[in-house]
C-alpha cells in the first residue's frame, strides 16, 4: 500500500503493523485464498470453509455469520459468482466493521491545561509497559509528560515503572507500595499542576473486572481526578491483551460497564494469529482502539488505523 504524504516515520510504524500481523496474515488471508484458489463456483462447502477460517482468527461468531450473511445473499442474487471475488468482499466487510466502531472516539489533545489519562486492565495485560511506550510518544510529539505510580500494589511495580520513565526520559510521581493509590494520584496531579505538564499518564493495578471493590477503587480515583483537574480523567485507557481472544472481550465488556473507558489499547498483537480479535473488539463495544501493541519496546506502539490494519493484513506481497 502507498502511504501518500506520510513520513517516513509513519512508513516505519506501518511496517512494525505489518510485522506484527504476520502471523494472523497467515492464519486469516493465507487461509482466504487458499481455500478459494482453483474453485469455480461458490457453493455452501465454500462458505463453510470461510466461516471456519474466520472463527479460527477469532472474528468471532456473531460478526462472522453477519459477515456471511451478506455474502450468502449477494450470491443468491447473483451479484457475486466468482470465488476471486470473496477475498475482497471479506476485506470490505471487515473495514467497514472496525471504521464504523472506530469513528465514535474523540480524541482530546485540544485541552488546555494538563490532560489526565488512566490506564486499566485485568493483571499482565500490558498496562505498565504501554504507559512507557505513551510516554514517549507524546514526548517525542513535544509534550511535558508525568507518570504516576498509582499500582501500589503488586511488588516492584513501582520500580518497573520508573524503568519505563527513564527510558522514556520522563518523571514518575511515587510513594511506598501499600499506599493509597488515590493519594498517589494527588500528589502526581499537584506535581503536574505546578510544572506545566500536558499529559499526565497514571498505572493503575491490575485487577480482575469482578471484584467489586477494586473497581470501587478505580471509582475512586476518577473522583479524586476530576476534583483537582476539571474534566479529568480526560480518557481511560483499557488495555487488552490480544493473545487472550474472546476471554479479553468479556473483560472488555465489564471494564466498560463499570469503569467508563473512553478508548482500547490491544497489546501483543506480535504474539498472536487471532488477530482478528480486533473485529469483534470494535464492532461490539464500540469504543475505539486507539492503539495496537506490537513488542516488547519503548517504540513499540502503533496509533491504529483501520485502513492500515486492514491493509496490513490483506496487501499482497
Ligand atoms: N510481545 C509483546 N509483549 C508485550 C506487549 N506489551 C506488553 N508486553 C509484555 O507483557 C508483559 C506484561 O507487561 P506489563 O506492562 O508488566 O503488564 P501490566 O498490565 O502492567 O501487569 P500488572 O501490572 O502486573 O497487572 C511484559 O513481559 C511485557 O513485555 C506487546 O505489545 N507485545
Ligand atoms: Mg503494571
Amino acid at each position: 500500500m502507498k502511504l501518500f504524504g506520510k513520513s517516513e516515520k509513519q512508513e516505519g510504524f506501518f511496517s512494525k503493523l505489518k510485522a506484527a500481523v504476520a502471523s494472523t496474515k497467515n492464519n486469516l488471508v493465507a487461509k482466504i485464498e487458499d481455500v478459494v484458489k482453483g474453485e469455480k463456483v461458490i457453493d455452501a462447502e465454500l462458505l463453510d470453509d470461510l466461516e471456519a477460517i474466520l472463527i479460527g482468527a477469532d472474528i468471532g461468531t456473531q460478526t462472522t455469520s453477519e459477515i456471511l450473511g451478506k455474502i450468502r445473499s449477494q450470491v443468491s442474487r447473483k451479484q457475486v459468482n466468482d470465488p476471486e471475488q470473496l477475498r475482497t468482499l471479506i476485506k470490505g466487510e471487515l473495514r467497514q466493521i472496525i471504521e464504523a466502531a472506530n469513528e465514535a472516539g474523540t480524541t482530546s489533545s485540544s485541552i488546555a491545561g494538563t490532560r489526565v489519562l488512566m490506564v486499566v486492565g485485568v493483571n499482565g495485560v500490558g498496562k505498565t509497559t504501554t504507559i512507557g511506550k505513551l510516554a514517549n510518544l507524546h514526548t517525542q510529539q513535544g509534550e511535558k509528560v508525568l507518570v504516576c505510580a498509582a499500582d501500589t500494589f503488586r511488588a516492584a511495580a513501582i520500580e518497573q515503572l520508573e524503568v519505563w520513565g527513564q527510558r522514556a526520559g520522563v518523571a514518575v510521581i511515587r510513594q511506598k507500595t501499600g499506599a493509597d493509590p488515590s493519594a498517589v494520584l494527588f500528589d502526581a496531579m499537584s506535581a503536574a499542576k505546578s510544572r506545566g505538564i500536558d499529559v499526565l499518564i497514571v498505572d493503575t493495578a491490575g485487577r480482575l473486572h469482578t471484584k467489586s471493590n477494586l473497581m470501587a477503587e478505580l471509582e475512586k480515583m476518577k473522583r479524586i481526578a476530576a476534583r483537582e483537574i476539571p474534566g479529568a480523567p480526560h480518557d481511560v485507557l483499557l488495555i487488552i491483551d490480544a493473545t487472550t481472544g474472546q476471554n479479553g472481550l468479556n473483560q472488555a465488556r465489564e471494564f466498560t460497564r463499570t469503569a467508563g473507558v473512553t478508548g482500547i489499547v490491544l497489546t501483543k498483537l506480535d504474539g498472536t494469529a487471532k488477530g482478528g480479535i480486533v473485529v469483534p473488539i470494535a464492532r461490539e463495544l464500540k469504543i475505539p482502539i486507539r492503539y495496537v501493541g506490537v513488542g516488547e519496546k519503548l517504540d513499540d506502539l502503533v496509533e491504529f488505523s483501520a485502513e492500515q490494519y486492514i491493509e496490513s493484513l490483506f496487501e499482497s506481497e
